[in-house]
């Protein structure tokens, strides 16, 4: 059989595994990226940690308690900033077309005369002989199965899924393994009595498509392996439709309170604009100025469509923090959402992908009433308990 087209890589319990490369008393232990006894949350855990239960995201009170013997670390964000770095430019002596989607996981796609595997096992061999950590690779003929195979085997993976083996492989995965299905999603899937990929791929479009919209038939492409599986090289992107918008501070700062709040009013002002010319977008980017000029725009793209404030602001914020040198001050913080599409009823298809307790019927009020009263008369609790 062919190799697989598009590799797809994700650092193994990134931040942690580079403070366990770096701290050798760390090695083989519970490590948790986080504050112990902060308010904050946990960033990520090293693999013995996830043993007890800890997970990214989980408050670092709960992680304690649940792992009491672990060993808490302060992030070092500048350093994980240039690991990744040097990540992205091995990558890209691998291929032309490197797609970064996050600090540390991007999309290659290699060419039919280089096998799969043996691009993947140099590339993790480089990684781990230039920065002393490992990586897990999933390749397949496209993305979403590439990403699947990634997270299969972990840490230090490498797995090829066969266009042949989907029904084998694949099909038999729970929903919530395709990306963009959270529970929501999932419930909603379940009633219809879809519990598995399989059962979307087999699943009519007519009826995938009353309940989800066009983003219905675009899951039915992503369960059989048939989503568009483009590699966008950075620069490359197709954003000549796009909304944004910036805004500079009166004051430079580095208040991560200010900063967020700020990029949640310019997620919500770029969410309603979509909203209004009905449009939903695939991509998000975060725009950075410091104090000193210089400039950091990062992008993360989803194969689905979004338009919701708060998938606009949770990606922002992922992107920021991912770039942010802590303490550094900003000047200028700016949301962009390209690769749009024009879509009809996005509230229905973007519902799908969207795991959120407020309804669509409250995203409609907000916008109303900014419309009639102005950005600043609806100004979520967050928002007020600062300004
Ligand atoms: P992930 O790739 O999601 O996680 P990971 O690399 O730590 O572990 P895995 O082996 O499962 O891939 O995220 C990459 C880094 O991004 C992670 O090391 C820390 C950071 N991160 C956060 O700070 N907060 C988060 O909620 C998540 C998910 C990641
Ligand atoms: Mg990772």
């Amino acid at each position: 059989m062919g190799t697989g087209k598009i590799l797809h890589i994700d650092m193994d319990a990134f931040f942690a595994s580079i403070e366990q490369r770096d701290q050798p008393r760390l090695r083989g232990k519970p490590v948790i990226i986080g504050v112990k006894g902060g308010r904050g949350v946990v960033s990520t855990c090293s693999y013995e940690a996830r043993k007890y239960g800890v997970r990214s995201a989980m408050p670092a009170a709960l992680a304690d308690k649940k792992c009491p013997e672990g060993i808490f670390v302060r992030p070092n964000p500048k350093k994980y900033v240039y690991a990744s770095m040097k990540v992205m430019e091995i990558l890209h002596s691998y291929s032309s077309r490197v797609e970064p989607t996050s600090i540390d996981e991007a999309y290659l796609e290699i060419s039919g005369r280089n096998p799969g595997r043996e691009t993947a096992e140099s590339i993790k061999n480089e990684i781990k002989k230039s920065l002393d950590v490992t990586c897990s690779v999933g390749i397949a003929s496209n993305r979403v199965y590439a990403k699947i195979a990634t997270n299969m085997q972990k840490p230090d993976g490498l797995t090829i899924i066969e266009d042949d083996e989907k029904e084998e492989k694949i099909y038999p995965l729970p929903v919530s393994a395709l990306i963009g299905v959270g529970e929501k999603s999932e419930k909603m899937l379940q009633k219809m009595g879809i519990r598995f990929i399989g059962d979307i791929a087999e699943y009519p479009d007519d009826k995938l498509e009353k309940v989800f919209g066009k983003n219905g038939i675009e899951l039915k492409k992503m369960a059989r392996g048939e989503s568009s599986s483009k590699v966008c090289a950075i620069g490359e992107e197709e954003d000549a439709l796009s909304v944004g918008n910036e805004h500079t501070l009166h004051k430079d700062t580095d208040n991560t309170d200010i900063i967020d709040i700020i990029l949640l009013k310019l997620s919500e002002k770029v969410g309603r604009r979509l909203r209004k010319s009905q449009f939903a977008g695939r991509t998000v980017t975060c725009k950075i100025r410091y104090a000193g000029f210089e400039t950091h725009t990062k992008r993360v793209s989803y194969p689905f469509l979004i338009s919701e404030d708060e998938k606009i602001y949770e990606t922002a914020k992922s992107i920021f923090y991912s770039v942010y040198c802590n303490g550094k001050k900003i000047r200028l913080l700016g949301v962009t959402v390209s690769g749009l599409v024009k879509s009809g009823n996005e509230y229905n298809q973007t519902e799908l992908f969207y795991n959120s307790s407020k309804s669509v019927s409250v995203i409609k009020t907000i916008d109303s009433l900014k419309e009639r009263y102005g950005e600043s008369a609806v100004c979520r609790a967050a928002c007020l308990s600062i300004l």
